[in-house]
């Protein structure tokens, strides 16, 4: 699976993804990640990309010929078939869950577009934005660590990202509950000590004490998804 990041700030983009298992993911080539500079596009002699929006109003917007350039050169080269979508990271969007990085996962390419200053101007929106995705109810000063996030929740579902498939599908939200708690060594710690079931070795028992602190934490930390399953 292909990622092409447009911002004003690929350097900040590369860095945070070319560490750890999506940086590992790029190596082996499971995934690719490109970082665009929108302000390469710039026709503007001190590069500009940005300026004050029509009607007044506080702050600046980013342009549209910059970013549509951008959009275009990595379209170059791309068969018009491909299983493509474009997203901008905006707090407008829907916001971002486990349902939606399994959805993203099955396009061949996705193009995100990071946002800096007050926004982008409309037109950009209409012309080239399949979708808006928030990655939550606040506001950030630019769409670069959303697009980190969004890549990052995408990546790790996509074949050979992950060394245990497996992982994937246990874990929390996967089957719409938390996890459960875990130990490792020591047995002991601070006075505290390894639940017995789990030194048991049985595994059956195991398994349906899982269950259960599933559901107790889901309860006590996050009632509402339980809710959501029963809808
Ligand atoms: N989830 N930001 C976008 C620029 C902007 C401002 C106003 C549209 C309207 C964010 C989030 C987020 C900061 C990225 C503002 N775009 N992105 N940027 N929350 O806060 O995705």
């Amino acid at each position: 699976m292909r990622f092409d990041i447009m911002t004003l700030f690929p350097d900040f983009v590369d860095h945070v993804l070319g560490e750890s298992i999506i940086g590992r993911a790029q190596k082996s080539g499971a995934i690719t990640v490109c970082s665009h500079n929108i302000r390469d596009y710039s026709k503007d002699k001190h590069r500009r990309v940005d300026d004050t929006p029509y009607g007044g109003g506080k702050g600046m917007l980013m342009m549209a010929p910059p970013i549509y350039d951008c959009y275009q050169a990595i379209l170059a080269g791309y068969p018009a078939a491909e299983k493509r979508h474009v997203v901008y990271m905006s707090p407008r969007g829907r916001v971002l869950n486990q349902e939606k990085a399994r959805e993203l996962a099955q396009y061949d390419h996705l193009v995100i577009l990071c946002g800096h200053y007050e926004g982008v101007d409309a037109r950009i929106i209409e012309e080239i934005v399949d979708e808006e995705i928030s990655i939550g109810d606040f506001v950030l000063t630019g769409g670069e660590l959303p697009a980190c996030i969004l890549v990052d929740a995408v990546a790790r579902l996509v074949e050979g990202v992950l060394a245990d498939p497996e992982c994937y599908e246990k874990e929390s939200f996967s089957g719409g509950l938390l996890e459960y708690p875990q130990y490792t060594r020591p047995v002991e710690f601070l006075g505290k000590t390894v639940p017995e079931v789990l030194l048991s070795g049985h595994h059956a028992n195991i398994d349906k004490w899982r269950e259960e602190q599933s559901l107790a934490v889901t309860r006590k930390l996050r009632p509402e998804l339980l809710e959501k399953q029963q809808e």
